[in-house]
C-alpha cells in the first residue's frame, strides 16, 4: 500500500511559502480553485462547507478540557520554573497555540480542538520495553509520583514554517529512560501513539499508517533538552496539545514531538516513523531545524509566529546548538 497524501499546497512552488498557505487552507484552496478556473458555484460550495465563525476563547478553552487531570494534582505536584530557558522572543498567546495545532488523529486542518471531545486521556499508561534491563508500564500516578515537574520556556518550530514560544511543564525524557536501564545495545527509542478511532475521528482515514510513530537516537533522547511535557501555560495539557503527556524535542522540527504516546521501545535499529515513512524525501528521520536546507517545497530560512505572524530568521538547531550541537559534531 502506498501512503501518498496529496495536499493542495503540493502544487505551490515558491521560495518562501506565505503563512496564509498553512494558516488558512480554505482561503488558499479558493485561490487555487480560482486559478484552475472552476465555477463560482464550486467555489461557493467549497467555502460554505469549510466556513466557520471565529471561535471564542471560551469555546477553545472548553474544548481543550484540562479537567481530565484531577484538580488536586496541581497542588500535589507543583512545577518549579527552570530559569535557564528563555525564548528570546515574545511568548505565544495561549489561545493562539491552542487553536492552531497539528494532531492528525483529530484533524489534518489545524482545528483539532473541534474534534477532541471524545478523547479520554485518563486513565493512561505507557509501556516501556525492548532493549532495557527493567521494562515497565507507567500509569499517570507513577509518572506524577516519580518525576518532579519543572517549567521550561521553549521555542517550537514546525517543518511547515510556523513557530511558537510556550512554557511546558514536565520532566526530562532521560529521567524516565534511566529508570528502565537501557542496554548498551540499544541505539534508538521508537515511540508510538494511541490507536482509538472511536475517540479520534480522523483515525478513520486509513490512508495514514496509524498509529503515529516517532523515534530518536538514545543519545538524543538522553539529552537534557528532550522533555516529556504534562502541561503547558501552568495547566494540564489541553487535549489537542497531546494530553496526558507528549514529547518535546525543540531543536527538531515539530513532527518529532510526538503527542500522547502509549509505548516506548528501545531498539538496535532505526525505527520506521510516520512522516519519514510517508514521504522520506520531505521528512527525514533526524529532522533537526536546519535553515540552510530547504524543504523540497519551501524554504526553511524563516519562520512565523502563531498569533502575531511575526517573522524571524530560523536558526540551526532552533537556537539550541549550545545544548545539542555536540550530538552531531
Ligand atoms: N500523535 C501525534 N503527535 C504529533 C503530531 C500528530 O499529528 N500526531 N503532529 C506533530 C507536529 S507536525 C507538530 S508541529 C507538533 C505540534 O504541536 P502542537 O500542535 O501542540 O503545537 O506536534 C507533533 N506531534
Ligand atoms: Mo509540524
Amino acid at each position: 500500500m502506498q501512503y501518498f497524501v496529496r495536499r493542495q499546497w503540493d502544487l505551490q512552488q515558491r521560495e518562501h511559502t506565505p503563512p496564509s498557505v498553512f494558516e488558512n487552507r480554505q482561503a488558499h484552496r479558493r485561490d487555487f480553485l480560482k486559478q484552475m478556473g472552476l465555477s463560482a458555484a464550486g467555489i461557493g460550495l467549497a467555502s460554505s462547507v469549510a466556513g466557520c465563525a471565529k471561535p471564542t476563547d471560551e469555546e477553545i478553552e472548553a474544548a481543550g478540557d484540562v479537567g481530565w487531570l484531577p484538580k488536586e494534582y496541581a497542588e500535589k505536584y507543583p512545577a518549579k520554573q527552570n530559569e535557564t530557558f528563555e525564548y528570546g522572543r515574545s511568548e505565544t498567546a495561549q489561545r493562539a497555540a491552542a487553536e492552531y495545532t497539528n494532531f492528525y488523529e483529530f484533524s489534518s486542518s489545524k482545528d483539532c480542538w473541534r474534534n477532541v471531545s471524545k478523547f479520554n486521556p485518563s486513565p493512561w499508561s505507557i509501556e516501556v520495553d525492548g532493549l532495557c534491563g527493567k521494562p515497565r508500564t507507567f500509569d499517570l500516578d507513577d509518572i506524577y509520583n516519580l518525576f518532579p515537574l519543572e517549567e521550561r520556556a521553549y521555542r517550537h518550530r514546525c517543518v511547515e514554517t510556523w513557530a511558537m514560544c510556550v512554557p511546558w511543564t514536565g520532566f526530562p525524557f532521560a529521567e524516565l529512560l534511566k529508570l528502565v536501564e537501557p542496554k548498551p545495545k540499544a541505539k534508538f527509542v521508537a515511540i508510538e501513539s494511541f490507536v482509538r478511532p472511536k475517540e479520534a475521528p480522523a483515525m478513520g482515514d486509513d490512508s495514514f499508517p496509524w498509529p503515529y510513530t516517532e523515534g530518536l537516537t538514545v543519545d538524543e533522547a538522553m539529552n537534557d533538552m528532550a522533555f516529556l511535557a504534562t502541561g503547558v501555560y501552568g495547566e494540564a495539557l489541553p487535549k489537542q496539545h497531546g494530553a496526558p503527556l507528549r514529547l518535546v524535542v525543540p531543536w527538531k522540527y515539530g513532527f518529532k514531538s510526538i503527542k500522547s504516546p502509549t509505548r516506548i521501545t528501545l531498539t538496535e535499529r532505526q525505527p520506521l516513523t510516520f512522516w519519514n515513512g510517508l514521504k522520506p524525501n520531505e521528512y527525514g528521520f533526524t529532522a533537526n531545524v536546519e535553515p540552510e536546507v530547504p524543504h523540497p517545497r519551501w524554504s526553511q530560512a524563516t519562520e512565523w509566529m502563531l498569533g502575531t505572524r511575526k517573522e524571524h530568521d530560523s536558526v540551526i538547531y532552533n537556537g539550541y546548538g549550545e545544548q545539542v550541537g555536540g550530538l552531531y559534531a
